[in-house]
Formats: structure tokens, C-alpha cells, sequence
């Protein structure tokens, strides 16, 4: 490398760092506040809606604190072909009868009605979708018709049972 090839370099490299101190100098002092966050697309976000709260905690059960008619409980190990998944497999309610779903396994699972993925109903009666491991969701029952629905989980659709409503 010729010498000035080696000041050109350097020249580069002290341009580069010129440019970094001169960059973090100015813009860096500069957090976003309310006065200096001046886009005409800045809009203040609407008040959180009471009502919208309420109507959620309604719907929201809480699994812990829900007395519950049935539990269905999804087994350890179920996660592996072959091994038990539900119990009961064939689990009974009242049409309106709250069912605890308990998931003892340490993997998410899901109770989703239909035959398996490829149904076009499936989820479309009933879905706890994903319960974490040892976690527990609630299914209610009081807007499905009575009869007898496959369900399966979607994590694993081979972890199948039916529920039956009366
Ligand atoms: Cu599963």
C-alpha cells in the first residue's frame, strides 16, 4: 500500500467516525416528546372505553374461580400418538353446564370441535384454542345444541374425543 493510498484509508475512516460522533450528537439528544413529535399523522389515542371494558370482563371467565358442572381433563403425556388424551374420552353435560378443561400435560393443547383440520366446521361450535401446560380454559355450553360433537386437538390432531350435550 502506497502512502497515499494509506491517507485516503484513514481519511475514510475519520470521515466514518466524523459522521457516528456528529450523528449521535445531534440525534441522540433528541427523544421523542410531545413537542418535538409534530407529524400531521399523530393522533391521540381514543379513551379507553368503558363500556368495551365491561362487556370483556363479562365474557371473560376466569378457570380458577368458575364453579364448573364438568372437568375434562387433558392427560400427561397425551402429546404422544397413541397415549390416552382426554378424559373422559366421552364426557357428558347439560346443554348451559360449564366444562373445566385442565390441561395436566406440559404442552399446549386445545379442545376444538369437528373431526380434525380438514372439517369445515371445525372450531366453528367450540374452541378453547391453545391451553398452555397446566393451565385450564373454560368451554360453555349454553349456545351449542344437544347431539354428540367430535372434537379433536389442533396442536395434535390425532388427540381426538366427543362431547356429548343433552
Ligand atoms: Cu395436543
Amino acid at each position: 500500500m502506497g502512502l497515499n493510498e494509506k491517507i485516503i484509508f484513514l481519511g475514510i475512516l475519520g470521515v466514518g467516525a466524523l459522521v457516528g460522533v456528529v450523528s449521535y450528537t445531534i440525534f441522540s439528544d433528541l427523544p421523542p416528546t410531545p413537542e418535538n413529535t409534530k407529524s400531521i399523522y399523530r393522533q391521540d389515542l381514543p379513551p379507553p372505553s368503558t363500556a368495551q371494558a365491561s362487556s370483556k370482563a363479562e365474557s371473560k371467565v376466569d378457570p380458577a374461580t368458575v364453579k364448573a358442572d364438568a372437568t375434562l381433563t387433558i392427560l400427561e403425556g397425551a402429546s404422544t400418538q397413541g397415549n390416552p388424551a382426554y378424559d373422559p374420552k366421552e364426557l357428558s353435560v347439560k346443554k348451559g353446564n360449564i366444562i373445566k378443561v385442565e390441561n395436566a400435560d406440559s404442552l399446549p393443547h386445545t379442545v376444538t370441535n369437528g373431526a380434525g383440520p380438514n372439517d369445515p366446521n371445525s372450531a366453528k361450535t367450540f374452541d378453547t384454542s391453545l391451553i398452555m401446560g397446566g393451565e385450564a380454559a373454560i368451554l360453555q355450553t349454553e349456545e351449542i345444541d344437544a347431539g354428540d360433537y367430535a372434537y379433536y386437538c389442533t396442536v395434535h390432531p390425532y388427540m381426538t374425543g366427543t362431547l356429548k350435550i343433552e
